[in-house]
């Protein structure tokens, strides 16, 4: 079985989706923002159910889409402990597993092109993201590097996996797409015949020139390609005003007071690792609105969001207020009446007024909790 390979030409990097043929789930190591239609419909024709989006590391030349992932399809966030990536409910440690369905990918701490990177073994197949490449390896020259470590990595951690091991990298810049342990450890010039010492001073002679999008791409990786500057560019459209589609927008005051009264039904449409990141509102039904352009029906919510009303108002909640708003319209259609909470759970991230949004749910101290 192998790994579905997917390209992004900008940024010469790799994606993978593996999955478990029997129960369909999935898992995607390394996915880029600018991708994400792809990756959608890549999982949607082969019929799969993302259940992890996994990170070799923070990257310094694109943006990851994971934490969009999260909200569209529900998949759970998983990044080494040691990259600062907080949106990750799973911070990996050294030979973690993540499941999915029957298959699972263990963890390796492979440091050296950044202090917390990571590779990732899966049968015998293993992700090197930029700790090993085709004929190459990651620099060593940013963000935490360090090539002593990197030369360790490989030769004491990578190079020990079986020689027929597949190695998937995480770039290639010439159109190469996977090698081998046995033929890296014979021919990767970097390493074959060098040691640690004359490695570390080929690393520090490199100087490459900066990644073009460092600095826009750092900062967003460790919240997951969640930017808060890009906020409702990248993440939502501008939000309209109620209309007759549903029954109302309420501030969340007025939803908390609904509820407490038991006037009203709380239902949380984000999904599950949303609210496994920045956190619960008590007593919140969870109907998670799944939707991404090309899927037909947005399973389960129908029959979810009826019994969770059971004839009463429904107030729907997400992160910053537009999938409750298409949330609040299906509900309204089912004969619901339902209402949108202004701003959702997030608002501004800075809790501030911004864009003609207010600070969300948990700036308003309105109850909530963590986990
Ligand atoms: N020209 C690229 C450079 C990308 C780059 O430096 N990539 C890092 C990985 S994040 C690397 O280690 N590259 C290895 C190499 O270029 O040999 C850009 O501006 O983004
Ligand atoms: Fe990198």
């Amino acid at each position: 079985m192998k790994p579905l390979q997917l390209f992004d030409p900008a940024s010469s990097t790799y994606t993978y989706i593996l999955f478990d043929p029997v129960s369909r789930d999935a898992l995607i190591i390394d996915p880029v923002d600018e991708q994400i239609d792809r990756d959608l419909a890549v999982l949607r024709d082969h019929g799969l159910r993302l259940v992890w989006a996994v990170e070799t590391h923070a990257h310094a030349d694109h943006i990851t889409s994971a934490g969009r992932l999260a909200e569209l399809a529900g998949a759970r966030l998983a990044a080494p402990a040691g990259c600062g990536i907080g949106t990750a409910a799973t911070q990996l440690q050294q030979d973690d597993t993540l499941s999915f369905g029957q298959e699972s990918l263990r963890a390796l701490h492979t440091p050296g092109h950044t202090a917390g990177s990571m590779s990732f073994l899966w049968r015998n197949h293993v992700f090197t993201g930029d700790t090993l490449l085709i004929g190459g390896c990651g620099r060593t020259d940013f963000q935490s590097g360090s090539a002593a470590d990197l030369y360790r990595s490989i030769t004491e951690v990578l190079f020990r996996l079986p020689d027929d091991t597949t190695v998937w990298p995480g770039h290639d810049y010439q159109g190469r797409t996977h090698s081998t342990i046995g033929h890296e450890k014979l021919h990767n010039p970097r390493l074959a015949g060098r040691s640690e010492a004359a490695f570390v001073s080929l690393m520090n002679s490199l100087q490459l020139p900066r990644p073009r999008r460092i600095d826009e791409a750092v900062p967003a990786n460790l919240t997951s390609g969640l930017r808060h500057d890009v906020d409702g560019a990248a993440l939502m459209q501008p939000r309209e005003v109620a209309d007759a589609s549903y029954a109302g927008d309420v501030s969340p005051q007025l939803a908390w007071a609904w509820a407490q009264a038991g006037e009203a039904v709380l239902v949380d449409v984000r999904t599950d690792a949303e609210r496994e990141w920045v956190g619960f509102v008590p007593g919140a039904v969870a109907v998670a609105w799944k939707q991404w352009p090309g899927m037909a029906l947005n399973p389960g919510f129908d029959e979810q969001i009826r019994a969770a009303s059971q004839g009463r108002k429904v107030v729907l909640l997400c992160r910053s207020g537009v999938r409750s708003v298409a949330a609040a319209r299906r509900a309204t259609q089912l004969g619901i009446e339902a209402y949108n909470i202004l701003d959702g759970f997030e608002g501004d991230p800075d809790g501030q007024a911004h864009r003609g949004r207010q600070g969300g749910w948990r700036f308003l101290g309105l109850p909530w909790r963590q986990n």
